[in-house]
């Protein structure tokens, strides 16, 4: 890159690419945050589900990060969120999510009201070796007033445990939605997001959602 200021012959700033423009037939556009724990999926999840190339802001773990990150299964996964994950899908023709995944490692939990801000619903993804973060990411949305459910993804060392003693775990009211599902499937993933839209509507149908 020529970072010299004189020169006006730089080359143009390009353009979006024809294949991130929003479908002609959208009408509505609302924001929805992927939210948990390190290393539970979330930018895995926004990757598998966007119809967009999603943009990340994965750095490497290194070994500066050891005693300063959590390092939970960090033997297979060498990348970590440092601001965010974004991608894009339309639900219908009319309909298109925004979605916004949040940086798992706790030192960047300050980021997370700032991602907060304007969503309509969150997807919390929990990983059931650790259940614990959950609280922490549920009490957060919780404060905000942005309503969420619960996608449980399923690693194969992972127990498994009946979707009602995960609520009683997790301590979630009846009616918040818990699913299993496998981020790095795309079908897996919609699923997820099609359950978050449906809980919304129901909210919204309820007088729930302000
Ligand atoms: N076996 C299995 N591996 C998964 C699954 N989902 C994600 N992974 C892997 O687990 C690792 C963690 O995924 P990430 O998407 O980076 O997790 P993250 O929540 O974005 O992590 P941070 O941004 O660091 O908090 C990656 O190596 C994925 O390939 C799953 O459902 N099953
Ligand atoms: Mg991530």
């Amino acid at each position: 890159m020529d970072f010299n200021g004189s020169d006006t012959r730089s080359a143009p700033i390009p353009g979006p690419r024809t294949e991130d423009r929003l479908p002609h037939t959208a009408q509505a556009a609302v924001k929805i945050v992927i939210v948990g724990g390190f290393g539970v999926g979330k930018t895995t999840m926004v990757g598998s589900v966007s119809d967009i190339r999603p943009l990340t802001t994965e750095e490497t773990m290194t070994q500066a990060g050891i005693g300063v990150d959590d390092n939970y299964g960090s033997d297979t996964k060498t990348a970590t969120t440092v601001a965010m994950d974004f991608g894009r899908i339309g639900i219908t023709e009319k309909l298109v999510l925004y979605l916004f995944g949040t940086p798992g490692q706790e030192r960047f939990w300050f980021l997370w009201n700032r991602l907060f801000e304007g969503a309509l619903g969150a997807v919390v993804l929990v990983d059931t070796r650790r259940l614990e973060v959950s609280f922490d990411v549920m009490g957060r949305l919780e404060e905000r007033g942005v309503p969420f459910i619960v996608a449980v993804n399923s690693f194969p060392d992972a127990p498994r445990h009946p979707v009602e003693e995960l609520r009683t775990a997790l301590d979630l009211a009846e009616d918040i939605p818990i699913v299993e599902c496998d981020v790095r499937r795309r079908a897996s993933s919609k699923d997820v997001l099609l359950t978050l839209m449906r809980f919304l509507h129901s909210l919204a149908l309820s007088g729930a959602l302000v």
